[in-house]
């Protein structure tokens, strides 16, 4: 087989991937040695212990729900940008992702991902977030470390949830900087999940089995999802549909679990491989409303979690 067949044979590949599971997993990892340097960096930037958190009654001095992930001026990839070829110029990266999107596919957001084990939350915000569907503690961490997101896991949902009003027409890629492993936080993804469409959030899933999940859209049907645990080597990388629901447990390691997470979308007008996966959804491809577990503060009402009993 010449490069080209060979080529234009793992394209189809992840097209049929993302028709059939929405996701693609890599099978090879990307450069572990670029991705343990940068984590080095990353590492040396903080410690990621109690420090990072204000205290109880900072937090409540002034509750701020919103604005508390990275963004631009406030990203700590910002510094890292020439570390970042491994994965922006990995030819497999840059294959999948011209397939999935077309040419010129755009950089909607990067950002790194941490899963804060434990014993690096203080007692008293442990015990108010425990059984928050989404916990994502951006709220309670000092405004300067606010250039990473954190994590102490999050329930099933799909990444369209950030994205109200507009079309799937983005992907997640995710990679791991270190050897993630059952205790470390791994994500947990629901094959399948995508085909019913966007979805509000909370999600309507019961359990049928030890690896399996019965998930219903409302009136868009009822489909039986598979479910995967994404551990794997320092440079595992997955891709996967904005529709398809994944989540994570809380850190049981006793250090945290660093990854970096990118969404990018088609450009506007170019058509792509996500239009086959699209055209076979079974349900929206937009919400006008993602989710309905926060107050209008930002703050939790709904206490409840599935990934958790997964
Ligand atoms: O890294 C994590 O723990 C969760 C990441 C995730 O699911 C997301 O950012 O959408």
């Amino acid at each position: 087989m010449n490069a080209m067949i060979a080529a234009d044979a793992r394209s189809d590949q992840v097209v049929a991937d993302f028709i059939r599971d929405g996701a693609h997993l890599f099978p090879e990892p990307l450069d572990p040695v670029a991705a343990s340097d940068l984590l080095t960096k990353v590492r040396a930037t903080r410690a990621f212990d109690e420090t990072l958190f204000l205290s109880e009654a900072e937090f409540d001095a002034d509750p701020q729900y919103t604005g508390v992930n990275p963004r631009p001026g406030r990203n700590l990839l910002e510094q890292f940008e020439t570390g970042l070829g491994f994965v922006e110029q990995a030819p497999q990266v840059v294959a999948a992702m011209t397939t999935l999107l077309g040419e010129g596919y755009e950089l909607l957001n990067k950002k790194l991902v941490c899963g804060v084990p434990a014993k690096s939350i203080p007692p008293w915000l442990r015990e108010r977030i425990a059984g928050n569907p989404v916990n994502n503690l951006g709220a309670y961490v000092k405004p300067q470390h606010r250039d990473i997101t954190y994590f102490y896991g999050i329930d099933f949902h799909q990444d369209l949830i950030d994205y109200k009003e507009r079309e799937a027409d983005f992907v997640t890629l995710y990679i791991y900087l270190h050897p993630v492993t059952r205790q470390d936080a791994p994500l947990f993804l629901l094959k399948g999940s995508h085909a019913l469409g966007g979805a509000v959030f909370p999600h309507d899933l019961t359990r049928t089995g030890p690896d399996s999940w019965a998930y219903r859209n409302g009136g868009y049907g009822e489909t039986q999802a598979g479910q995967i645990i994404l551990t794997g080597a320092a440079g595992f990388a997955a891709m996967w549909h904005a529709c398809t629901l994944h989540g994570t447990q809380p850190d049981e390691a006793d250090h945290e679990r660093i990854s970096l997470r990118y969404l990018l979308a088609r450009k506007p007008g170019v058509s792509a491989g996500i239009d086959q996966v699209n055209a076979a959804l079974r349900g929206p491809l937009s919400l006008t409303a993602t989710r309905i577990d926060l107050d209008v503060a930002g703050a939790a009402v709904i206490k409840a979690n599935t990934v958790n009993q997964a």
